[in-house]
């Protein structure tokens, strides 16, 4: 027991009964340190040119600080594809899917609650039948009830529809707690919203990278964000996760059409599936 594989085991059990999982020390203390570090840096030179950190129509008030565009920077670009949050991506998403967004939510003393909402909602049309969306939410401090962990309703990953929203909901929130330097892994149908921060001194960090089924149109347009810079220096990978290559809709489904004479034979019979793989691929690159 404790072993690392264990925990991820344990950790992907979790997601699929309840739909979500904590996994400690993803990363050591000086990373996080540095991690955050960075992300204040950012916001502060987001204010600087003028972006909002404080949404009126996302948060109550000014103690949320909100960074958006995370990816323009090196060390949130490598964050997002850390082994372990790719593993529970993977696992959750299948081998292709798209990065949707990545924002930090710092809870200072004194923010409350956003709306309780999932974030598959927010990209597709109910009902809900199958998980299309996840996030890995990094903690880069402890985060407890206190300092306004974020709060999820038990048993609302099996909601397929608005209806199906519980009238006792706000009632029946748990905090997701985890140390810094941990993930929360919650997929897309999780209800949730962000906790009030009632302690006098303790801000809450968190990250979101949120993560879709390739078929979902993400929240941000990256070819139109990052710059040429940053999209040159990206691995087919991270150029393929972006959606930065010229096909933005020929993903598996061209796979499995073959010609009509074929689809139809008796047996055997050729597919043009290697024609089409090949055509897919080299329309991804630049
Ligand atoms: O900050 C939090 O705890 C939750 C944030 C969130 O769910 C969101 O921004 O969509």
């Amino acid at each position: 027991m404790g072993s690392v594989g264990e925990t991820i085991l344990d950790a992907q059990e979790r997601m699929k009964r309840e739909g979500w999982c904590v996994i400690p020390d993803v990363i050591g203390p000086e990373h996080t340190q540095k991690v955050l570090d960075e992300l204040w840096s950012v916001a502060g030179s987001a204010s600087q040119r003028g972006e909002d950190t404080f949404l009126p129509f996302l948060d109550p008030n000014a103690s949320n600080v909100r960074v958006f565009y995370l990816l323009e920077h090196a060390i949130f670009r490598e964050l997002i594809q850390h082994p372990t949050a790719l593993h529970m991506v993977k696992s959750v998403l299948g081998q292709q899917f798209l990065i949707s967004n990545f924002t930090a939510n710092v809870a200072r003393p004194g923010s409350k609650s956003m709306g309780l909402h999932s974030d598959q909602s927010l990209v597709t049309p109910d009902p809900w039948t199958r998980v299309e969306a996840m996030s890995v939410v990094w903690c880069l401090t402890d985060v407890y009830f206190e300092n306004g962990a974020t709060l999820y309703v038990p048993g609302s990953n099996k909601w397929q529809r608005r209806s199906d929203i519980s009238k006792n909901a706000k009632t029946n929130l748990k905090p997701f707690e985890a140390k810094a330097g941990s993930i929360v892994v919650m997929d897309g149908t999780v209800w949730h919203t962000s906790g009030a921060n009632v302690t006098k001194d303790q801000d809450r960090a968190l990250l979101f990278a949120y993560y879709t089924a390739p078929h979902l149109r993400q929240q941000v347009n990256w070819t139109r964000k990052l710059s040429k810079e940053v999209q040159e220096s990206l691995s087919p990978e991270m150029e393929e996760w972006l959606g930065l290559g010229v096909a933005a809709n020929l993903g598996e489904a061209i796979l499995h059409l073959k010609y009509l004479d074929d689809q139809f034979a008796e047996e055997g019979g050729s597919s043009n599936a290697n024609t089409a793989a090949a055509f897919a691929k080299s329309s991804h690159s630049r």
